[in-house]
C-alpha cells in the first residue's frame, strides 16, 4: 500500500504538467505586472477548458513555440479576433478566445496614455 502512494506521488510530482503552469504563470504576471490583479492571471489563460489542464489555448501554443517567450508572441493575435496578444493583455481580455475582444475605445485611451508616457521619458533622457 505504501509502496503504491509513493508511485503515486512520484507520479503527480514529476509531471510537467503540474509544475509548469504555475511557473509560466509567475512568468506572466512578472512580464505583464498590470494584469497581476485580473482574470487573465489565471490558469484559464492558456487552459480555457477548465479542469482539463493538458488542454492547451492558442495562446499557450503560440507561446510553447516561441520557447516560452512572452515578448515574442506580443504582436501575435494567437486567437485570431484581430487583437495582438498585447493588445488584448493591456485591455484584459483573453488572448485565447476570440469571442473576448477589447473595447476598442479603451485600447485607444491605453496608447494615447502609453504614447505621453514614451514622449515624457524621451524628454527626460535629454534632460
Ligand atoms: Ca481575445
Amino acid at each position: 500500500m505504501r509502496f503504491l502512494l509513493l508511485v503515486s506521488l512520484i507520479s503527480i510530482f514529476s509531471s510537467s504538467a503540474l509544475f509548469a503552469t504555475p511557473k509560466y504563470l509567475e512568468s506572466f504576471k512578472k512580464n505583464y505586472p498590470d494584469a497581476a490583479g485580473t482574470k487573465l492571471a489565471a490558469c484559464s489563460t492558456c487552459h480555457p477548458v477548465k479542469g482539463k489542464m493538458k488542454e492547451q489555448g492558442p495562446f499557450a501554443l503560440d507561446f510553447k513555440n516561441a520557447g516560452h517567450n512572452f515578448a515574442k508572441i506580443a504582436d501575435i493575435d494567437s486567437d485570431q479576433d484581430r487583437f495582438t496578444n498585447f493588445e488584448e493583455i493591456v485591455a484584459g481580455t483573453f488572448p485565447q478566445d476570440k469571442t473576448d475582444k477589447p473595447n476598442i475605445p479603451f485600447l485607444i485611451k491605453q496608447i494615447k496614455e502609453l504614447k505621453q508616457e514614451v514622449e515624457r521619458l524621451k524628454t527626460k533622457v535629454k534632460e
